[in-house]
């Protein structure tokens, strides 16, 4: 897309909101009922298209669109219940209140990985709360993103046909513009990043990207919300309930091969059970299948590109390099990798294992007391996800404390990844700081305006200034 297209875009955006804002919310609600019910008739046709863009396996793919699909059901009930508040005033006969609106634009610039889920988190939310959507997919995620449009402009049809839209525009009114694709890579996402047209630009990517976007978005006063890079750890303590630890282990660090912000990167062992779990976990480890994502006996396909398989490699090397003991991740064959445990015999985490590479490779560490294996866990830059195998409540309730993990994710008997939509989804320090999906995310999409009214005769002043004339 070249920048003259790119204004056009934005500017049917611009025309699309103007009508959207005005819709009431619950009406804005049923469009997102009939989008949820399109996605779960197109869902096995959608899974095969995150595949095939994404490399993920199928099942996984499957679970893509239900979050997706979930989104919706959340949307629709957030469409009653965008509540504001009100305040009693201190003043005689006046009323005080916060009422949410909506924002305008919202850009939202999606990765690879979750070329679908995430983008929905988004768009469901901007939607609902009364605004429009210009899309920039990762350029690796075409297919799916284009089905995803096709069923969107579906979904506004069949809405107007039975629904009733106050305009004024004549025919450069059409709501399918609400979402808009930006195809293209890094240039357009600095456009979106200086647009001011773009209220709220929200991105998901590496740190770098969002360190690159962040600034040019805030020179301009824009809202920015980051879902960046993750490095998130597990503490396993003595307690641990080993079976179910083993396999929530390999569900976090061999899901999506390892390319998830969520991915399980650091494994913190308690020294009394450490032999025993990596015997399990390289046992468990030797089990995973891997080939084709379409085919539901492998739990793995390959990595997403030439490019992530010698990067992969390449971190393997040098922690070869530095005596650590690398156990699998070789190369099978083109993308296809096996998953890496690397036992660094040490509680220190070199430069090598503080920043994330987007692979199948599990670090393992070792600790003694809890004080110590939460330090560990805080060390890295990145603050996304974390978790702690425990039985005992002291300790969990120590993890998920003040001062215990300090991500934005914190979980309990299951490991990092695979979050519902209906918490807030995010993290802190590198990972950027944004909170999307569920809970009160979708403030983020509205702006809030304090209104006080005065229904009296007379005009008393805040804080009881005199100020007669
Ligand atoms: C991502 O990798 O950017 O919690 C999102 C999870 C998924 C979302 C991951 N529900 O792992």
């Amino acid at each position: 897309m070249d920048k003259r297209e790119y204004h056009i875009t934005i500017n049917k955006s611009i025309y699309a909101q103007d009508i959207w804002r005005d819709v009431p919310g619950p009406k804005r609600g049923e469009l997102i009922r009939i989008f949820g019910n399109k996605l779960r008739k197109y869902k096995t046709e959608l899974s095969e298209l995150v595949t095939q863009d994404s490399k993920k396996i199928y099942a996984e793919s499957l679970g893509e669109i239900q979050e997706a699909i979930d989104m919706c059901d959340f949307g629709v009930g957030l469409s009653r219940q965008l509540y504001g508040l009100t305040m009693p005033s201190e003043r005689q006969d006046h009323t005080l209140k916060e009422v949410w609106h909506p924002l305008g634009i919202v850009g939202v610039i999606s990765a690879f990985n979750f070329p679908c889920a995430v983008w929905a988190w988004n768009h469901i939310l901007a939607i609902i709360c009364g605004n429009s959507v210009v899309w920039k997919p990762s350029p690796r995620s075409l297919n799916i993103t284009r089905k995803c449009k096709e069923i969107w402009d579906e979904a506004v049809v069949k809405f107007l046909s039975q629904n009733k839209i106050r305009h004024t525009q004549g025919n450069r009114f059409h709501l399918q513009d609400l979402l808009q694709i930006i195809d293209g890579d890094n240039e357009p996402a600095e456009w979106m990043a200086d647009d001011t047209r773009i209220k709220l630009l929200s991105a998901t990517g590496s740190t770098e990207m969002g360190k690159a976007l962040a600034p040019r978005v805030s020179a301009r006063m824009g809202r920015g919300l980051y879902e960046l890079g993750g490095n998130n750890a597990m503490v396993v303590s003595p307690t641990a309930n080993l079976d179910l630890a083993i396999r929530a282990i390999v569900f976090s660090a061999v899901g999506t091969a390892g390319q998830r912000c969520t991915t399980l990167r650091r494994l913190i062992v308690q020294q009394d059970v450490y032999n025993k779990t990596i015997e399990r976990l390289l046992k468990a480890y030797e089990s995973i299948t891997i080939g084709d994502p379409m085919d539901s006996k492998n739990l793995m396909g390959p990595l997403i590109d030439i490019n992530a398989v010698n990067k992969m490699q390449d971190v393997l090397q040098k922690c070869r390099n530095k005596g650590y003991t690398v156990h699998g991740g070789d190369v099978i064959q083109g993308c296809y990798v096996k998953p890496a445990i690397v036992e660094t015999h040490q509680q220190e985490q070199c430069e090598l294992v503080c920043q994330e590479t987007f692979a199948p490779i599990l670090y393992i560490f070792k600790y003694i007391g809890l004080d110590n294996a939460i330090r560990m866990n805080n060390i890295v830059k990145q603050g996304l996800s974390s978790s702690i195998f425990t039985n005992d409540i002291k300790e969990a309730e120590e993890f998920t404390s003040a001062v215990g993990s300090d991500c934005g994710i914190v979980n309990v008997n299951i490991g990092p990844s695979g979050a519902e939509i209906g918490g807030a989804f995010g993290g802190e320090k590198d990972t950027g700081g944004g909170r999307e999906s569920g809970s009160d995310a979708w403030k983020q999409y509205m702006r809030r305006v304090t209104i006080t009214t005065n229904y009296g005769r007379d005009l008393p002043l805040a804080q009881g200034i005199k100020f007669d004339i």
